[in-house]
């Protein structure tokens, strides 16, 4: 049986590490999910009036949907999310203990948005070759590299994950309102949907609000399409490996005011801690890496 809503954390493992998703129930409480719309609802609304609003085209030309990046440093809310033990368990289960935030944005989809062609978190993911084989060099990978192929199970070794990504949804998701597709299974396929298709066995994640979507970064997903006559609000919490380069430039982009007043977790959590030294300035062992203004730079 395909996941079900549910609130058992070792039920959500499971189904992870079978389906390459999964659903859990309650994670917010219905005042929770509306506060969180309210929040998307309004900083979307204000960078609209900013003209610093993104409309990430998902094929190419939608302008339809809106996206909200770097929403850990746009509120409380959203860091609570990050922080929620469900989400860290989770993540814990598909990445190990020593996982960092990728990004934590919103996604607007809007009445009469564009379909989002299916694809995987960790398109930029080596494929494993046998040995005196040639391979792609990982810096020339790009989105459409692929390997293509069908969701069935991979017949040689496949990649681990590397992130792991989490739809929260802030108002009921539908299969009208564009309700997160998945193709079930697909984690273990060891090969990429080919963008152009939509007929993988994709089904639509519906939930009530309040619940989150999980799955894992070989997983093939998409969002679907609006055609209902109100917004899908969602916040992705996405997360990966301490190796892996974040989505967004989190420690960059970060105010110093808002990063000082972050826990020690949510600091290593965005990145600010090294990590076996990677992602240091100039003490491998710091909880927190000094910003240039205050490292050494030159010195006679
Ligand atoms: O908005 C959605 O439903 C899916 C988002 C997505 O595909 C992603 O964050 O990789």
């Amino acid at each position: 049986m395909l996941p079900q809503l549910s609130t058992d954390l070792e039920q959500h493992k499971a189904d992870l590490d079978e389906f390459g998703y999964c659903v859990v129930a309650d994670a917010l409480t219905p005042q929770e999910a509306a506060t969180l719309r309210g929040r998307i609802s309004a900083q979307a609304a204000a960078e609209r009036t900013h003209a610093l609003d993104f409309h990430y085209p998902a094929d190419g030309d939608d302008d339809v949907n809106q996206w909200v990046y770097q929403l850990l440093a746009k509120g409380d809310e959203f860091q609570a999310l990050a922080l929620h033990p469900t989400a860290r368990a989770l993540a814990s289960h598909v990445l190990g203990a020593d996982h960092t935030l990728s990004s934590v944005d919103a996604h607007i989809t809007h009445p009469g948005n564009k379909s989002m062609a299916l694809h995987l978190d960790q398109w930029w993911m080596p494929q494993p070759a046998m040995p005196g084989t040639p391979h792609v060099r990982q810096g020339d990978l790009t989105r459409t590299s692929g390997p293509f192929g069908e969701p069935t199970l991979a017949d040689g070794p496949i990649s681990p994950p590397m992130v792991c990504n989490m739809m929260w949804m802030a108002n009921d998701f539908t299969a009208e309102n564009g309700a997160t597709r998945i193709v079930p299974g697909s984690h273990l396929a060891g090969c990429q949907p080919d963008p152009t298709r939509t007929d993988y066995g994709e089904i639509p994640i519906e939930a009530p609000a309040g619940s989150v979507l999980v799955w894992e970064g070989r997983t093939w997903h998409a969002a679907g399409l609006n055609t209902s006559d109100r917004p899908r609000f969602g916040v992705v919490t996405y997360f990966c490996a301490p190796i892996v380069r974040s989505l967004g430039n989190l420690t960059y982009g970060m105010r110093t005011e808002t990063r000082d007043t972050m826990s020690p977790e949510l600091l290593k959590l965005a990145g600010f801690t090294p990590w076996n030294s990677y992602g240091m300035t100039d003490d491998p062992y710091a909880d927190v890496a000094r910003s240039g203004d205050e490292t050494a730079g030159r010195l006679e």
